[in-house]
């Protein structure tokens, strides 16, 4: 057992649903760790058809796109004939990258953003106002919503932390197995 990490359990994927939906800022750090993430879901068992993916432009939208997408895919799976959460968040969130149009609701929600830090306050408040609605998110919906936000000095730390140039570790993956056990216990304990 290591001294640091989230020491892992072994939980079972495939009755899961899941959405990944990360910022286009830092791009190169980000889809290392949308990969880690997606390629631990599929380890557990989580079915391709059952991981959608969307982006947001940055760290800052990610809590209304988590927001609407929970809220669109739970209206989906409540009223037939209702649009789907892929139709509504295509309505509501600019250029979304839609790579599943699988339906019903989320059972967790992988939100991933790279802030590093620049000469500006912006890290600061983007990063407390991003992590506090992701929060509030999971609070308010009772979906479970894993924070997959890097918050780093330098360019050099966000690439150890998203495991490139096979020095560090890649945070996506542990982000990919919390969905996977807050997933299944959000159904065990709902
Ligand atoms: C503006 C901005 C800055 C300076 N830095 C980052 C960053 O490091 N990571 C990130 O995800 N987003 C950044 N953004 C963009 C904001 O999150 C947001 O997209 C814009 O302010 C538009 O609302």
């Amino acid at each position: 057992m290591s001294l640091k990490g989230p020491n892992p359990q072994h939980n079972d994927g495939s009755g899961l649903r899941v959405a990944i939906v990360h910022a286009r800022w830092n791009a190169t750090v980000i889809e290392p760790l949308v990969a880690g993430a997606r390629k631990k879901l599929l380890e557990a068992g989580v079915k391709e058809e059952n991981i959608v993916t969307q982006s947001c432009p940055g760290s800052w939208e990610l809590p209304i796109a988590v927001q609407r997408l929970i809220s669109a895919s739970t209206i989906q799976s409540n009223a037939t004939g209702a649009p789907s959460a892929t139709d509504l968040l295509a309505s509501s969130t600019a250029d979304l990258s839609v790579t599943s149009t699988a339906s019903g609701p989320f059972d967790a929600i992988i939100a991933v953003g790279v802030l590093i830090k620049g000469e500006t306050m912006h890290f600061e408040y983007i990063a407390e106002a991003a992590v506090h609605g992701l929060m509030r998110a999971q609070l308010d919906t009772g979906i479970p919503v894993i924070l997959g936000i890097l918050t780093v000095l330098n360019e050099d730390q966000a690439k150890a932390r998203a495991g490139i140039d096979g020095k560090g570790h890649n945070h996506g993956e542990d982000w990919g197995s919390a969905a996977v056990e807050m997933g299944v216990k959000r159904q065990e304990w709902a």
